[in-house]
């Protein structure tokens, strides 16, 4: 059920939402600037192939949705602390070509060598020097058996301070890759061996944990898949594909600087306008009639949340971040919030051309308005010869997983204790542009449950980490952030209230990722969940209030925050220490 109705309010609500938001057009408070009547006339914005944007690079610096543009108050304007692109003084033509991602297979005792490096993309037309790992976009697909434990040498020859973190992976907490909590930066030009244990079946990926705002966002994120030892793991299918979802900012052929000193777009996250698909534009995979296809999605963007159908294609979801679900579920669509992964199967079964759509409601604060914004992100082609095995019996058929079922059994007698913790999702701005300020005093007179595009690009770009600060506020002691000491027992089942605070100066749905455990969502606003999965991130939406049971197994102080890039870097981040059971020093 978690894919289903849950996620379906999502847009419910939304389109509830619309009547009050179209009453708050019309009492907006004297001297507010409405976009469409009292900007000066300028160029048309030049239209551009790019979802939901246009951009004129002559008239803004950045680009904004059609028909705006910047509020008044914040032309001339831009974010305070500088700017940074990668590869200053490096021509592009001596930067060598990204290369798709390679298959890595590796047993248990095998080393990797795994370096970030420059590479250099085209996008529109325009080289740019990127980061990518052995100078691949997304990085290595490392294909490992469930239990093997792997070393991988890790070289930064970028030119930042880097990291590996290897997301939902239970290992040991010294080889977490998290900056500042398990290990020190990596400096350009030095090494890093990291460790890595499997001990879950599943999809997973690897990215730095510094300045993931720029480091991921450019290109250095990759894919593991676990394989359980059992041939029947999963419902069979005729081909496995790996879809890791990202975006990219870019106005006409400019790519957006970062901020030097810390994030800027930290109120939103950097929602990009060119959507990505294994870090190119147009994916295209072409099928039999009648296949099934064992979809790997991961949502690698820093803001984005997505949510993806196969043009039609009858889908079933399997599985999550850290297991398969207890039931095989039908699904009209799947969501991603940052970091989250999905693995499903789409069954093909008339020849022609399906497209892969990210289906989401645009908002629009100026006009308090929402709009259907489709996407296009791929395309199946399937032709007339048939599939062969044919496996539409197998698809048709629901599978339940008795083994994830038994295995969270054990944790059933726990659903219903009180919160062990209970953290509010909230924000405090501080020197933020008036005109910023201003509007977002009003602004949240109504709310979204999931903001899925930017919908006021200007007022986001100049908000810096030094002027918004992201909270994770624990209601018993009033502890913010890193300042919250929190201390568990190995071996305890912890119940986490997460509420999202819509009264918040700017109020927007937070994935929250834990690191090194993993989780259940055992309910949302009261109402228990009925299939469950585990999990290694949660949305938590606009609203909301989520109780989840963390299985705290595994001994080590692990990060617990939001995955939007520029909400961590922006301080929404707290560590939960797993002591060990019996006191012992580690
Ligand atoms: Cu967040």
């Amino acid at each position: 059920m978690i894919r289903g109705p849950w996620l379906a309010a999502l847009l419910v609500a939304t389109v509830a939402a619309t009547g009050s938001a179209q009453q708050h057009d019309t009492t907006m408070p004297p001297g507010m600037p409405m976009r469409s009547d009292t900007t000066p006339k300028r160029t048309p914005p030049k239209p551009m192939d790019m979802p939901g944007m246009s951009a004129g690079a002559m008239t803004m610096p950045i680009p904004m949705p059609k028909g705006m543009v910047m509020m008044p108050g914040l032309v001339g304007l831009a974010p305070p602390g500088g700017t940074f692109l990668p590869g200053a003084g490096v021509d592009p033509a001596t930067v060598p070509s990204v290369r798709p991602s390679s298959v890595v297979r590796l047993k248990d005792g095998d080393t990797l060598d795994l370096s970030a490096t420059l590479v250099r993309r085209t996008i529109a037309g325009r080289p740019y020097v990127m980061y990518g790992f052995n100078g691949e976009v997304p990085g290595p697909l490392i294909r490992v058996p469930q239990n093997a434990t792997i070393t991988v040498r890790f070289h930064n020859r970028i030119d930042l301070p880097s990291a590996v973190h290897w997301h939902g992976v239970r290992l040991d907490n010294r080889y977490d890759g998290a900056v500042g909590v398990t290990q020190q930066p990596v400096a350009p030009g030095d090494s890093f061996v990291y460790h890595v244990h499997f001990p879950d079946a599943g999809i997973y990926w690897y990215h730095p944990h510094v300045r993931e705002d720029i480091e991921q966002a450019l290109g250095l994120f990759g894919n593991m898949i676990v394989d359980s030892p059992d041939s029947a793991y999963y419902s069979p299918a005729n081909r496995e594909q790996v879809l890791v979802f990202d975006d990219l900012l870019v106005n006409a052929d400019t790519l957006i600087p970062y901020g030097k000193k810390g994030p800027d777009f930290a109120l939103m996250g950097r929602v990009g306008n060119v959507l990505l698909v294994n870090g190119e534009p147009h994916y295209a995979l072409s099928a039999h009639q009648g296949e099934v296809v064992r979809f790997y999605l991961t949502n690698a963007a820093s803001s984005r949340t997505y949510n993806i159908s196969f043009g039609g294609a009858p889908m079933k979801v399997l599985a999550s971040d850290v297991s398969r679900f207890e039931h095989e579920e039908r699904v009209p669509s799947v969501v991603l919030a940052p970091a989250e992964r999905y693995i499903v199967e789409a069954r093909f079964d008339k020849p022609g051309r399906y497209a892969i759509v990210n289906a989401v409601q645009a908002i629009n604060h100026f006009r308090g308005e929402f709009d259907a914004e489709v996407d296009t992100l791929g395309m199946v082609t399937v032709d007339s010869s048939p599939a062969a095995p044919d496996y539409a019996g197998p698809f048709d058929a629901l599978r339940d997983n008795a083994a994830v079922t038994r295995d969270i059994d054990r944790y059933r007698p726990y659903f219903d204790k009180p919160p062990d913790k209970r953290l509010t999702l909230t924000m405090r701005g501080n020197g933020l542009p008036i005109a910023t300020v201003q509007f977002m005093n009003v602004d949240t007179a109504y709310y979204a449950p999931v903001e899925w595009v930017d919908g006021m690009p200007d007022m986001n770009w100049l908000s810096t980490s030094d002027q918004v600060k992201w909270i994770l506020r624990d209601d018993a002691t009033g502890k913010e952030d890193m300042d919250i000491d929190w201390h568990v027992t190995q071996g305890s089942v912890v119940k986490l209230e997460l509420y999202n605070d819509p009264k918040s100066f700017h109020p927007m749905q937070h994935p929250i990722h834990l690191h090194g455990q993993r989780m259940l969502v055992v309910s949302r606003n009261g109402v228990r969940t009925t299939n469950l999965v585990w999990k290694d991130t949660i949305l938590v939406p606009v609203g909301s209030t989520v109780d989840v049971l963390i299985d705290a197994s595994n001994p080590g102080d692990w990060m617990l925050h939001c995955h939007i890039a520029e909400h961590l870097g922006s301080g929404m981040m707290t560590v939960l220490h797993v002591d060990p059971a019996g006191g012992g020093a580690r």
